[in-house]
């Protein structure tokens, strides 16, 4: 016998009722259609992975850390550690990518990452030029392939880490114009630029920088707590400041700024106003929550997309909620979830991007490498997104006015002298 429960439910009452609904589902899990799962999808995705440049960097490790001890009996392992194993060990690029100290040499590549430790424009507490840093030093813990997604970056794809751009401590302008300078330079030799900032002031100059190689027109999507387009901040262009200013480029139109996650009490009301006159696009996010992430992506790209030839992406990590990233310069509760923001991010960059920034880890304030750790995650998720949507390389053919800058004279070899100086 069953009693009837309020809500239609019922209960068994008696130990054969118990029995027989115990054997009822036991049944039911003899047969579960496993196939329906992305996990079972993914599992079998893998086999059609090639895995041809994971044996040339293994091979070629051999050739540059020697050949391992006798007592090991892998011999894909080297003497010194090169290239991704082991994980702790190494001098850290992002990804363990090749450095392209030479940085002509970043054309041979499909996408750059470029540190920028820049925090003069931070109007609370500073740390975010150790951003680069930090971000690198976590992504080693990360290999290249991601289950869900069934993408291998080292096999589909080409990465350099540049290193960094020679930024002025005190001084936003000159810091600004080297900026401009060295991501202009990446993306004009068609390698797509990935910036790690660094405070979000930033968002200016690598906008301009992108801008400034190419006649179309260029819209924004910015994942932000704040707004960041008022036109100074303490009489400077702090990071409070980069909309302001990019969307004073000709072809850099405000009404393709798209703004998610915009709310709490850090908005200057100054920003909205100019908000407000430009006409961005404001999406809250309790309007994200309300839609769901799917909605917000189509409309974000919606707006993003309409008239231009190409989007660049701004990704603030104070975004998503401070309780996820402790270590940023200005924290504040009610943000993204960790999944809902690596979801957004990848959603905007399915349709391709011409560059991004990931700004504001300040690993000072950083507890465990949890904040660069998330900042590491994004930038990795945006390049399984492109790799797997085909939209790597999508904004080459939008570059019509490369620029070129030359590079000094220097005769010899650095740290090896041919003549050093004796003592005595
Ligand atoms: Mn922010």
């Amino acid at each position: 016998m069953f009693h009837d429960l309020p809500g239609g439910r019922s209960r068994p009452h008696h130990p054969q009722a118990a029995i027989s609904a115990r054997v009822q589902r036991a049944r039911r899990q003899h047969h579960p259609d496993l196939t329906k799962l992305a996990g079972w999808k993914a599992m079998r995705k893998e086999a059609e992975l090639p895995e041809g440049r994971w044996a040339e960097e293994r091979a070629w490790a051999l050739r540059m850390g020697l050949t391992g001890a006798d007592s090991i009996d892998d011999k894909s392992i080297p003497t010194f550690a090169r290239g991704e194993l082991p994980h702790y060990a190494g001098i850290n690029t992002f990804l363990k990518a090749p450095y392209t100290e030479d940085v002509l040499e970043v054309a041979h590549y499909d996408a750059t990452v470029l540190g920028i430790p820049f925090d003069g424009g931070t109007t609370y507490r500073a740390g975010t030029r150790f951003g680069p840093q930090g971000v690198r030093k976590i992504s080693a813990l990360y290999t290249p392939y991601n289950y869900e997604i069934g993408v291998d970056l080292r096999e589909q794809m080409t990465l350099c880490d540049a290193g960094d751009v020679f930024t002025i401590p005190a001084n936003i302008e000159k810091s600004f114009d080297q900026i401009s300078r060295a991501v202009s330079h990446v993306f004009s030799s068609g390698s797509l630029p990935i910036m790690i900032g660094g405070d979000h002031s930033i968002g200016f100059p690598c906008v301009r920088g992108i801008a400034e190689c190419t006649s179309k027109k260029i819209g924004i999507v910015h994942f932000d707590r704040h707004a960041d387009i008022q036109e100074k901040d303490l009489d400077e262009r702090m990071h409070t400041t980069p909309w302001f200013h990019s969307t004073n480029l000709p072809n850099v139109p405000a009404k393709n700024l798209v703004q998610i996650g915009i709310g709490g009490w850090q908005v200057p009301r100054e920003a909205v106003k100019v908000a407000r006159e430009r006409e961005t696009n404001i999406i809250t996010m309790g309007d994200m929550e309300k839609m769901g992430i799917d909605k917000t992506i189509e409309m974000a790209l919606e707006m993003a997309w309409d008239g231009v030839d190409m989007v660049y992406m701004s990704f603030d990590i104070d975004s998503i909620d401070c309780g996820f990233v402790p270590g940023t310069g200005w924290p504040e509760p009610g943000g993204f979830l960790p999944r809902e923001a690596l979801a957004l991010a990848s959603g905007i960059a399915a349709e391709g991007i011409c560059g991004m920034e990931l700004v504001e880890v300040a690993p000072p304030y950083d507890t465990s490498d949890i904040t660069a750790l998330m900042g590491t995650r994004v930038i990795v998720d945006v390049l399984g997104a492109l790799v797997s949507n085909g939209k790597l390389g999508a904004h080459k053919k939008h570059i019509d006015k490369p620029v070129s800058i030359p590079h000094g004279e220097f005769e010899g070899k650095r740290w090896s002298n041919p003549d050093p100086h004796k003592v005595g």
